[in-house]
């Protein structure tokens, strides 16, 4: 999935950008180690997003999801969850996940037991493409 760096842009393609936007971001963590590494802390907003759209940790490490917003949201990484292919991503054996519903101030944390590229969604917010990347390395890969 990560593309070859051509692509055309067109008032058409909002979802097609958003994912090479997170295409990029993923390709930035990996290249250069500067976004958050280590056991991370994602904020869910008022804006219905996700900070940061993706980090990168090891594997079996755990990501705290927070929901510092007024609105209810859920962390989801589970495809029967979602009725858009794009919301949900697993690598190969990951298991599924699922906060629950979330009211503001609540925190969710799931550990992360398999590496690749995890992508979750906000169960409510699905059709606004509140979702979110985690890129979980082998812990080798991350001494460098
Ligand atoms: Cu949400």
């Amino acid at each position: 999935m990560v593309g070859n760096g051509r692509r055309i842009v067109s008032g058409g393609l909002k979802s097609a950008a958003a994912l090479v936007g997170a295409a990029a971001l993923i390709a930035a963590a990996w290249t250069s180690g500067t976004v958050q590494e280590a056991t991370a802390t994602v904020e869910m907003t008022n804006r219905l997003t996700f900070t940061s759209d993706s980090v990168v940790i090891g594997v079996g490490e755990t990501v705290e999801f927070r929901n510092t917003s007024a609105l209810v949201h859920t962390v989801t990484g589970d495809p029967s969850r979602s009725s858009l292919d794009a919301s949900v991503h697993l690598p190969e054996g990951a298991e599924p996940f699922h906060s629950g519903r979330m009211k503001p101030g609540e925190t969710f944390s799931h550990t992360f037991e398999s590496t690749g590229t995890y992508r979750y969604f906000c169960v409510p917010h699905e059709g606004a493409k509140m979702h979110g990347v985690v890129v979980v390395r082998d812990r080798e890969d991350m001494r460098e």
